[in-house]
């Protein structure tokens, strides 16, 4: 399906080629402002029932969405689909930012960051996991198996043994060469959109109305020892309201924590504001909080997606660059996110 005719079924016909240009951005949110001051429909409105459909962060959640998109068609609920969708990236050892293969810290060793949420608001979460590739098999474990909602490190790899998950090596062999290579000037110089920053965060809504979402990642490349990113953390790299929408980030961790932004785009949601609109509002913080602290700002690169439980979904990043997948009906399609930085 082209996006033009992706947009169509979504009711965005005209508004299509909003999506691209920066000046186009202005517009929409022109329209977007009128049409919520007039109480109005939105343009990201959908014209039909929503769901089954699902979301995900760059370009291989084209496959992670469609797997999710055609359980739910079977009847599966949001959490399986979810988890289902993302575990097919963490078993892919040419991602080499999330699951296996992903690449190592400065130490040489992979440690995984995954959580997962439901509709209900239960929360499963681990970090600095190592030798378990399904990380969000590991955090829905850690909701549904555990008093707790978050276990890092030793801990995290010692309650996914006693649960039978396998224990295997992450690193490949292309990581390792990578992480050699980088060893050599130790430069920690995280660069946007090509190296640093491909976290799989993924919303799904299912045919009942249900929303889930998980985000999995080895997080940045040669991290120090122990770092923990956004990814595990609720609120901030993954947010659900059953009653609103959901959230996820990709991007710098560091700027996505600082800011809460995943529960930043899902309160904006709640006040109103569509995913789209909610998603610029959260990238527009971080932007600000950086001029504050006098930051070189413009060389990192954070990205949001959002859906609500109405199915509209809204993308938006700091940098241009990122884009994400969306799977309706009969197809997926690779969705190009406007930035708030022209470069
Ligand atoms: C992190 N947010 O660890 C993750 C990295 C990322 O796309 O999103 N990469 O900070």
């Amino acid at each position: 399906m082209k996006r033009s005719d992706f947009l169509k079924t979504l009711g965005l016909g005209a508004l299509g080629s909003l999506i691209t240009t920066g000046a186009a951005v202005a517009r929409n949110q022109q329209l977007v402002a009128r049409g919520s001051a007039a109480g109005a429909q939105q343009p990201e409105a959908s014209s039909r029932a929503p769901g089954p459909m699902s979301i995900g962060t760059w370009p291989f959640a084209e496959h992670t969405t469609r797997a999710a998109l055609e359980v739910m068609k079977k009847g599966a609920n949001a959490l399986d689909a979810v988890e289902l969708g993302v575990k097919i990236c963490e078993a892919d050892p040419r991602e080499r930012s999330v699951g296996l293969g992903g690449r190592p810290d400065r130490d040489g060793r992979v440690t995984l960051d995954a959580c997962i949420m439901d509709h209900l608001g239960n929360i499963g979460s681990v970090a600095a996991c190592e030798q378990v590739v399904h990380v969000s098999s590991l955090a829905r474990a850690v909701m549904e198996r555990t008093p707790h909602v978050m276990l890092v490190g030793d801990g995290a790899t010692q309650f996914a043994r006693e649960q039978g998950f396998p224990m295997q090596n992450l690193l490949v062999a292309e990581s390792e060469a990578e992480w050699k290579k980088w060893l050599e000037k130790s430069e920690y110089k995280p660069i946007p959109n090509i190296e640093n920053h491909d976290t799989i965060g993924q919303l799904t809504l299912d045919a009942h109305g249900r929303l889930a979402g998980c985000c999995t990642t080895s997080g940045m490349a040669f991290k120090m020892h122990g770092r923990v990113g956004d990814s595990p953390i609720i609120g901030a790299g993954l947010y659900v309201d059953g009653e609103v929408g959901a959230a996820t980030a990709t991007g710098h961790g560091e700027e996505v924590i600082r800011t809460v932004g995943s529960f930043r785009v899902v309160v904006a949601m709640k006040a109103g504001k569509s995913p789209q609109q909610a998603c610029e509002d959260a990238v527009r913080e971080i932007h600000k909080l950086f001029v504050r602290r006098g930051k070189p700002w413009a060389d990192t690169q954070i990205g949001f997606i959002a859906m609500d439980v109405q199915g509209r979904v809204g993308g938006f990043a700091l940098r241009p660059g990122f884009s994400f997948a969306l799977a309706q009906g009969d197809g997926v399609e690779i969705l190009e996110a406007n930035s708030l930085l022209n470069a």
